[in-house]
């Protein structure tokens, strides 16, 4: 029987593009077409190479527009009710923060708010922001639980996270962090929460398939190392993948406990050591960046980027989407910060809202960057290059969104 090779005819079709791969730095590989099948990455190339007569179900002219990787924001908190601008604005008027606290502001202000809410209420209070995410190019957007901080609570918020990855086209994964803060009902009894969600919330709402990763706010204002470490156990008794908000305020050593672990990820990191930078690179465990949190906080102090940077491991960025220290939902503000307050390069805050980022979910293998194999999650940027994207302020170049092999229009 003779070799006979008919031509390709593929479920969708991408000409006349400009692909960034991130596969190697940017990857540019420009005039190229990239195939899908079956929702994953069939063929790319030069559109020149395309084989002969390779045709498509769905042909997309893509215009001269840069393909990246779909972003992906591995740090949120999108999910809460109510916002905090009555802080932010007493506080600008003078009001001290003691007295913001004393009247119960803060995150505990948010925990009311998102008790008070049912899930529709809760789905609509967040609506508009993960839409912002959505018109931005977004495809995959970690969410997670902490301003419930009781087991229907927690249970609400994390319903929610998983229906907006039903209703909308977005790849949504869960963390659950229900220490986050110390609830009211435990005050004074820190060691008890922890037990009561090591041995009881997680194992239940792990077992409900509402929880993809557990994480914790470890600081002398949260949670201790100890506690911390608690929670990870039980983390790893469900299999569960474990990361950590760490030296964001202090060094309390929890990169190196998470990595310690082999976590996922260690976010914020401002207060990072040597120590904690040679554990997350002895473990494979990403850094995620929040410029967000820094901008609002108008912190001074810098994570450390170099010595991450040359100790290899790897850095992601993420906008931190939250009502009291980042209330940013524009991943590409957050490039551009990245870029300004941390002097990353335009290509690593490419690199730290796809690549990096699939990694700190732990979705390499299937997002990240364009190759044959992954599930087709693109985003079509009118721009002249991959810069731009972290260069202006304010413009929104995104032109199409792909969620595997499925185009839509991002707004
Ligand atoms: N670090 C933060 O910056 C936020 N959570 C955390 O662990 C603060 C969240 C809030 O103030 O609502
Ligand atoms: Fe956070």
């Amino acid at each position: 029987m003779s070799e006979h090779r008919s031509a390709p005819r593929w479920d969708a079709l991408w000409r006349n593009v400009h692909l960034a791969t991130l596969v190697d730095g940017y990857g540019e590989l420009r005039h190229g077409a990239i195939a899908v099948q079956d929702g994953r990455i069939a063929w790319l190339g030069a559109e020149a190479d395309l084989p002969a007569g390779a045709s498509a179900n769905v042909e997309h002219d893509g215009g001269g527009a840069w393909l990246t990787p779909g972003l992906i924001d591995c740090h949120s908190h999108i999910v809460y009710a109510g916002n905090r601008s009555d802080e932010f604005e007493d506080r600008l008027n003078g009001v001290p923060y003691e007295a913001i606290a004393q009247r119960g502001g803060g995150i505990l202000s948010t925990v009311r708010a998102t008790r008070a809410a049912d899930e529709d209420q809760l789905f609509a209070a967040s609506r508009a922001r993960v839409d912002a995410m959505l018109a931005e190019g977004v495809t995959t957007l970690e969410i997670k639980s902490g301003y419930g901080l009781d087991l229907a609570s927690e249970r609400r918020m994390l319903t929610v996270a998983r229906r907006f990855g039903e209703r909308l086209p977005l790849r949504v994964r869960t963390s659950f962090l229900g220490a986050h803060a110390l609830p009211p009902e435990f005050a004074g009894r820190a060691d008890d929460y922890v037990t009561t969600l090591a041995e009881q919330w997680l194992p239940t709402l792990a077992a409900e398939g509402l929880v993809d990763a557990v994480d914790a706010f470890c600081e002398k204002i949260a949670f201790s190392p100890a506690q911390t470490a608690r929670l990870f156990d039980a983390a790893r008794k469900l299999k569960l993948p474990v990361k950590l908000h760490a030296e964001q305020l202090s060094d309390q050593g929890g990169a190196a406990l998470v990595a310690d672990y082999r976590g996922l990820s260690a976010d914020h990191l401002e207060y990072l050591s040597d120590a904690g930078i040679a554990a997350m690179r002895e473990a494979g465990t990403v850094a995620v960046l929040l410029p967000g949190a820094y901008y609002f906080l108008r912190e001074t102090k810098l994570p450390p980027i170099a010595a991450l940077r040359d100790a290899g491991v790897p850095i992601a960025l993420s906008t931190d989407s939250n009502p009291g220290t980042s209330p940013l939902t524009s991943p590409l503000l957050t490039m551009n910060m990245g870029c300004t307050l941390f002097r990353l390069t335009p290509q690593e805050a490419l690199a730290g809202f796809t690549r990096h980022a699939a990694a700190a979910l732990g979705l390499a293998t299937d997002l990240g960057t364009l190759e044959v194999g992954k599930i087709a999650d693109f985003a079509l940027w009118d721009i002249d290059r991959p810069a731009d994207l972290s260069y202006t302020l304010g413009l929104n170049p995104c032109r199409q969104v792909v969620n595997a092999g499925v185009a839509r229009a991002p707004h």
